[in-house]
């Protein structure tokens, strides 16, 4: 991995000192900077927002921090075994499992995250789109190389969605709800989606890449208004604005301990927590699988993450993917 940029390793610092003053000297010595180069830097975190004080006597002060997903703000009082350990924070990209994925081709560490503030090309499934607009959201994506066989691989969507049903249960007053298989909604509209994509060969995988959008910010005027489901966004649901940061400093903290054990224990403390979460057991639904529908009465999700939908002989059908849709009573 690259140094961090210096406006990086400037933040790292702030964070370390918390109150205290950090000299124009130490910075230029640590960073291998002249001290007008490390004024520059200054001048471009207090123009990203920073609020810093500068005392000639004495150096600089963080005061106040904008919300702004840099590496070194996510970064700051993470206390993860593993995701995180390496944090690309890009202002704009195409698509950050497009990067990660680049990332893992090119050797990047296990747990390594990719995150945009605007994405130009997000990714949904089945070459659809994902609505990514600067500044109010998250983007991100997580590396892995899990030591597991292929077909198991769909269980870290579930992994994901409990990580991030977790990080939405947490905000006052909110109560999400997970859509098989890779969908969260708040009260009955779509918050967030996943898009978990993998390189393997048969004995193994080489890598997989968990893609997570939330909308936390976003208001009604930025969706697109050709969704296939009604959507809505943290903000739009509780009236107040999310931190982005902290959001996505949880998430990580719920993808790295449910990983952890995922390895330990395998999928079924995953499958256990996501069903907390499902609230469409016994519901009638149809299932959309491209080449034919099925319809029935949803009966839970398989060991192995297929959905359980059984018809009104009570034949019970094993989905593997699809889209969901739920049927009046
Ligand atoms: C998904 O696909 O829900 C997966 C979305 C994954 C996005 C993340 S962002 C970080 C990472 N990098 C990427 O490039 N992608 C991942 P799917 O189930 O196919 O849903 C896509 C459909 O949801 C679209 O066709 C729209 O109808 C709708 N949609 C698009 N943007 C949306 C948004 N921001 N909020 C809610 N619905 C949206």
């Amino acid at each position: 991995m690259e140094r961090p940029a210096p406006r990086e390793a400037i933040l790292d610092l702030f964070h370390h000192r918390g109150d205290s003053f950090v000299s124009g000297a130490e910075l230029s010595a640590l960073l291998g900077i002249s001290r007008s180069a490390v004024w520059k830097q200054i001048g471009v975190l207090r123009d990203l927002g920073y609020q810093i004080e500068a005392i000639p006597s004495r150096g600089y002060r963080l005061l106040t921090t904008p919300d702004t997903l840099i590496a070194a703000e996510i970064q700051a009082g993470l206390s993860t075994r593993l995701i995180g350990r390496e944090i690309v924070s890009l202002p704009r990209t195409d698509s950050t499992n497009q990067r990660a994925t680049e990332l893992a081709e090119a050797g990047a560490v296990e747990g390594t995250v990719v995150i945009a503030e605007e994405q130009s090309l997000g990714k949904g499934r089945l070459g659809r789109r994902w609505a990514s607009p600067p500044g109010v959201n998250l983007y991100l994506s997580v590396l892995l190389r899990p030591p597991i066989l292929p077909w198991d691989a769909p269980q870290l969507t579930f992994l994901s969605a409990v990580a991030v049903a977790r990080s939405i249960a947490e905000e006052p007053g909110m109560a999400p709800e997970v859509k098989w298989p890779n969908d969260l909604l708040l009260g009955g509209r779509k918050v967030a989606g996943l898009l978990n994509e993998m390189r393997a060969e048969t004995e193994g995988i080489h890598h997989v890449v968990l893609g997570v959008g939330v909308n936390l910010n976003m208001t009604a005027d930025q969706f697109p208004a050709d969704l296939r489901y009604p959507a809505t966004s943290l903000r739009l649901e509780s009236g107040r604005a999310v931190c982005r940061s902290a959001f996505a400093r949880r998430l990580l903290g719920h993808l790295d301990a449910l990983y952890d054990e995922y390895l330990q224990s395998g999928f079924e403390p995953v499958r256990i927590a996501w069903e907390a979460f499902f609230r469409l057991a016994g519901c009638p639904v149809e299932v959309d699988c491209q080449q034919r529908l099925v319809r029935g009465t949803v009966r839970g999700i398989d060991s192995d993450g297929a959905l359980l939908v059984a018809d009104d002989s009570g034949r019970c059908e094993r989905i593997l993917a699809g889209d969901v849709r739920p049927l009046a009573p």
